[in-house]
């Protein structure tokens, strides 16, 4: 197959021998806005153990692959076309196993490559929802193991009388409106897929003639200065994908850097990402254009995010030149193209140098309905 790089790498063939599976009664299933993303949210218990029968089924409940997802429930972009599967931990050090499943628009594959700190921010309200957490008087913690990189994160989220209340008034850049907030707080994003803050072991690299810098606090990430592909790192992000001359450059960049962060081949992967970085224009740190890889994010991810904010620290790393850094180690604002995002992401000195043990970062996300799901009859033909 030809993978969709922002889709994900797993082709998804003709299910199984007997034909498609028939869901006549539909699949539980709960749509929630998490963050900037949309997704949805499933009980593990609800959908195929078998991960190729999983993802065929996904892939009609999405409606991928067709770039307008018109028969599904996917919202035809990278950002909306997010799945989550969640079930209680077996082990007890955390409450609930999330695993992130990218699906491809029009593509039909899907990739448990990456995380999603987005679609992330809804996965303690759906465990309370879904009865897997009980929820507190005023406030709930739910622990959650993230499977795709066997790291973990603590939701912290109001659940007045026992339930969770989703308004409120926190704000976040990329979603109109007001909504309650959620706290998130990462642990050992240092490393989360490489095994190193700096997985070349280097701060910097020369990468296709380009200076870089290769990240990884959560989201395997490539930083790099926007004037150096000559643009200037504040375009919207339409005019940016509409540039072809640029988006070679990036997919060889990508290609390359990712060999040298010991990726191997990612040509069918969304991980690492591409950020293009430029000085702060409105207050914040930095100014922040990443790629999916290949489609430019509206905001920037949660994790993207925390990543960034720890490169930029890094005395040397591509950015840190123009990035303007809190005094006092607060948190760090990230301006990207619809706002900014604020992300506390401090440098500590470990044994093998800088690294960070805890990132934070505020979210709100929303119920959009639950119920059932009636996935599309064909299984999709893989292209
Ligand atoms: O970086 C998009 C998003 C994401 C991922 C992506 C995310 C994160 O904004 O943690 O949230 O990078 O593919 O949802």
């Amino acid at each position: 197959m030809t993978a969709d790089p922002d889709g994900g790498a797993r082709p998804v063939g003709a299910g199984p021998a007997s034909g498609p599976a028939h869901y006549d009664d539909g699949v539980r299933c709960l749509l929630m806005r998490g963050g900037t993303s949309k997704g949805a949210y499933f009980l593990a218990e609800d959908l195929p153990s078998d991960p190729a029968e999983r993802d065929e089924l996904l892939l009609r409940i999405m409606g991928s692959p067709d770039p307008r997802q018109i028969d599904g429930i996917g919202g035809a972009h990278p950002l909306t076309s997010k799945v989550a599967v969640v079930s209680r931990s077996a082990d007890g050090t955390t409450d609930v196993d999330y695993l992130f499943l990218q699906v491809a628009v029009d593509e039909a594959a899907v990739s448990d490559s990456q995380n999603c700190g987005n679609i992330l921010a809804g996965i303690g309200p759906f465990a309370v929802e879904r009865g897997l957490v009980p929820a507190q008087e005023s406030t709930t913690s739910v622990r959650i193991r993230m499977v795709n990189s066997d790291s973990i994160a603590t939701a912290t989220f109001a659940t007045p009388g026992g339930r969770v209340d989703y308004r409120g008034h926190a704000a976040i850049d990329g979603v109109p409106g007001t909504a309650a907030p959620i706290m998130l707080d990462f642990a050992d994003t240092a490393g989360s897929s490489t095994g190193a803050l700096l997985p070349t072991g280097n701060t910097k690299d020369v990468v296709n003639g380009v200076e870089v810098t290769c990240v990884d606090n959560g989201m395997p990430s490539v930083l790099i200065r926007a004037a150096d592909l000559g643009v200037s790192g504040y375009e919207e992000p339409a005019e940016l994908e509409a540039n072809a001359e640029l988006a070679a450059r990036l997919a060889r960049i990508r290609l390359e850097a990712a060999q040298l962060m010991g990726m191997g081949d990612v040509s069918g992967k969304t991980v690492p990402k591409l950020v293009l970085l430029a000085a702060p224009r409105n207050g914040g740190a930095v100014t922040t254009r990443s790629f999916l890889p290949v489609r430019c994010h509206t905001s920037i991810g949660v994790l993207g995010g925390t990543t960034v904010a720890a490169g930029i620290q890094l005395p040397d790393a591509v950015g840190h030149e123009f990035a303007q850094l809190p005094a006092d180690g607060g948190p760090l604002r990230l301006e990207h193209p619809t706002g900014y995002l604020d992300v506390g992401a401090a440098l500590e000195q470990g044994p093998s140098g800088l690294t960070t043990t805890s990132s934070t970062v505020l979210r709100t996300a929303r119920k959009l309905f639950d119920g059932t799901v009636f996935p599309r009859e064909q299984t999709p033909a893989t292209t």
